[in-house]
């Protein structure tokens, strides 16, 4: 199955930045894919028909199911032309890329989003207006009555109080600053020359604090946020780490 097949589905939640970076990946490489997108803890119904575990994105292509984003870009990989592709052919090289990846995988992704979700807490509103992108309209309908008990069980779920939020922004901001240093000396992409599955998955995984225009589904803006979290919002988009990754979203996302 490659890119001249039948369409892959990509089950995500939209809103998810794990699922933009699948997304990313795919749309790169020119692989054909349907999104199939569903709200919070309903995903895991799709999910698990499908043959993943819990999280999404799970990619499935014919008798393939791929339930991990890494595993998603490495696949797509393969499958794009030359100019396209994301990880060197150099081994120690490839390692490098693959060494930033994993740590931003586990490391920024997980923070940056407990941060979004508690900043967002109370805004019901944005969470209808900008979560339910292509979700089914009864999952939508679910949610403007079910909020506070989802939400409540996502601060239980992430472990998000007011004090691993703000321990979360701290080690965003560290990634931020470690990312900086690695460009301060003038590099266009994170490990040299070339764009490669380090750059993508930093950018994807700092939108949950960067919030580009270019990401694949609608986010909040800062205006509409409330104006603590906007004013991080903004002061992350000035970083020079920041400014890279929304770089990134309008150099290369489409
Ligand atoms: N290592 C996974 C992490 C994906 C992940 O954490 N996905 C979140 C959405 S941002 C998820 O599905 N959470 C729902 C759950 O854990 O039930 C990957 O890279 O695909």
């Amino acid at each position: 199955m490659g890119a001249s097949g039948p369409p892959c589905v990509l089950i995500t939640i939209p809103i998810s930045h794990y699922c933009e970076k699948a997304r990313w990946a795919l749309e790169r490489a020119g692989i054909a894919y349907r999104e199939r997108a569903h709200l919070q803890l309903i995903h895991r119904v799709a999910v698990r028909r499908a043959g993943g575990g819990r999280t999404v994105p799970v990619l499935v292509c014919g008798d393939r199911v791929l339930a991990d984003s890494a595993e998603i870009v490495d696949w797509a990989d393969a499958l794009a032309p030359p100019d396209r592709r994301l990880y060197p052919d150099d081994p120690v090289a490839a390692a490098e890329v693959r060494g930033l990846e994993r740590d931003f995988d586990s490391r920024l992704g997980p923070h940056g989003r407990r941060w979004t979700y508690h900043g967002l807490h109370d805004r019901r509103d944005l969470a209808i207006d900008y979560g339910c992108t292509g979700v089914p309209p009864w999952e939508r309908r679910v949610l403007s009555f079910a909020y506070p008990a989802l939400i409540r069980g996502i601060d239980r779920y992430l472990d998000i109080t007011p004090a691993t939020a703000a321990q979360s922004e701290a080690e965003v901001r560290a990634t931020f600053d470690a990312v900086a240093a690695r460009l301060d000396d003038g590099r266009p992409h994170l490990c040299g020359e070339r764009f490669t599955a380090a750059d993508l998955t930093f950018a994807a995984l700092a939108a949950s604090v960067l919030m580009p225009p270019e990401y694949g589904v609608p986010l909040p803006q800062p205006e509409e946020l409330p104006a603590a979290m906007a004013s991080v919002v903004r002061e992350l988009r000035a970083h020079p780490a920041g400014a890279y990754a929304l770089a990134m979203f309008r150099d290369q996302r489409r």
